[in-house]
């Protein structure tokens, strides 16, 4: 395994060591992203969302032939609402809440059909999946444990929605002091303008938050290294 990698980004190359970096894929839940799910009912365009379900796909399916680490989030509270902040139960001041019935179960509830991942990008045997109940993956997990625990230095960053829950994570991961290279094609957010700001929040001021670049650009750079072979980069679309 080569111990370093360099793919075009901006603010400029973010180089990486494989072995030390993990890609982190946030919240590609049902009730976000598929028609008839909680996103949707709430009038939202979900297609906005579904557009990063092929590059996630391709990019999962490469960084699994590689070897390298994937770690799945999924957004959501225990049954009881034990550990659902009263702010954030009401603050939409949607007739239907978190909690409550949806068309998938009730609505961002661990255990319930909405909370699961797309059929698309479900984790692998071996691969953690991080149940947040926040915006960020790293407030009250253990993410940061499992990070430092296997020497992880960089995130590239994917998943949903790019200006909540992927903003979100990348402040924290900065602080905590990762790199985060977040894919454009591979983050979404019901909002066009709310995606272009996301992502120039974070490559501003010289990255304040981080990188950001286009997956088509670190697929072929882990197939420059021989760690994926070109079929698989195009299968899986
Ligand atoms: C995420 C949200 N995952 N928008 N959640 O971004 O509420």
């Amino acid at each position: 395994m080569p111990d370093s990698l360099s793919v075009a980004a901006e603010p400029y190359t973010f180089a990486f060591d494989p072995a030390q970096t993990a890609l982190l894929i946030i919240d590609m839940q049902r009730d976000f992203l598929e028609p008839g799910g909680f996103g949707e009912m709430l009038g939202n365009d979900v297609s906005q969302l579904r557009r990063t379900v092929g590059p996630n796909r391709r990019l999962l399916a490469a960084w699994r032939e590689a070897g390298l680490l994937a770690i799945h989030t999924r957004e959501g509270h225990r049954p009881d609402l034990a550990d659902l902040p009263p702010a954030k139960r009401v603050r939409g001041r949607s007739a239907t809440t978190i909690g409550d019935q949806g068309p998938m179960g009730r609505i961002l509830v661990r255990g319930e059909p909405g909370h699961d991942i797309i059929a698309e990008l479900a984790p692998a045997p071996g691969e953690p999946v991080i149940d947040k109940p926040g915006k960020g993956a790293f407030w009250a997990t253990d993410l940061h444990a499992i990070l430092q625990h296997r020497d992880i230095r960089r995130l590239v960053v994917t998943g949903v929605t790019t200006e909540v829950c992927v903003n979100t994570t990348v402040r924290e991961a900065n602080d905590r002091g990762y790199e985060c290279l977040v894919l454009e094609d591979c983050v979404g957010s019901y909002f066009p303008e709310f995606q272009a700001a996301g992502l120039a929040m974070i490559k501003a001021q010289g990255g304040i938050f981080g990188w950001v670049g286009h997956s088509a650009a670190l697929l072929a750079a882990l197939a420059g290294a021989g760690l994926v072979t070109q079929p698989a980069l195009q299968g899986a679309a």
